[in-house]
């Protein structure tokens, strides 16, 4: 067992995020046998469930004429703007039936705000607005967080470096996350969490 310390953060591991969902990365469910049994392994666990509102502004849908995966700039900065995916109470927002999400202390949602984004854990795409994971997990005494889940190069990525920002130890099990790799993004976002102080296993 892993020390009552270290929280295990699932990123999203949602229907959506796995072959044949709204924004589907590839081999996303094959992640979830090495995550269930990652499950058994630690004593705090956390999942979080991306969880927008059918209007959200991260929606190419809800530009007019815009392309999904194309850039646009926000209020808090630029944004990549998504098919519409995990919107509140559909089945693509479902977490994949073969996660143990009966193994999860606190399922934590994000996303919810129709104006912002939310890919880090911690902090929405603002990087201000908390979304009280930390809260949570410093009154658990957490110091290290270990991170897998979808994708690398955004929810994961973003809540890794997020997580070194705030003073936690942070591991992410690559074997154990999937990327979306937008334009070189996966590549970027492994030197970025590296020269962040993440560690990559
Ligand atoms: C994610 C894009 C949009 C993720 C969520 O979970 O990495 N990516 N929403
Ligand atoms: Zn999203």
């Amino acid at each position: 067992m892993r020390p009552e310390t270290d929280a295990l953060v699932v990123i999203d591991v949602q229907n959506d995020f796995c072959p044949g969902g709204a924004l589907a990365v590839a081999g996303g469910d094959e992640i979830i046998p090495e995550v269930n049994a990652l499950l058994e392994e630690f004593q705090v666990r956390v999942l979080t469930q991306d969880w927008h509102p059918s209007d959200h502004s991260s929606f190419a849908d809800n530009h007019d004429g815009a392309a999904p995966f194309s850039l646009t700039e926000m209020p808090y900065g630029p944004q990549v703007l998504w098919p519409a995916h995990c919107v509140q109470g559909t089945p693509g927002a479902a977490f994949h039936s073969q996660l143990r999400t009966d193994r999860a202390d606190l399922i934590l949602r994000k996303g919810f705000r129709a104006k912002i984004d939310s890919y880090s854990a911690f902090f929405e795409n603002d990087r201000q607005t908390p979304t009280g994971l930390e809260g949570y997990l410093r009154a658990r005494e957490v110091t290290h967080v270990t991170l897998v889940g979808l994708a690398t190069d955004f929810c994961v990525a973003y809540s890794a470096m997020d997580a070194v920002k705030l003073g936690f130890g942070v591991t992410v099990i690559e074997s154990a996350c999937r990327a979306i790799d937008l334009d070189g993004s996966l590549a970027s976002q492994l030197t970025a969490m590296t020269d962040a102080g993440v560690v990559l296993a």
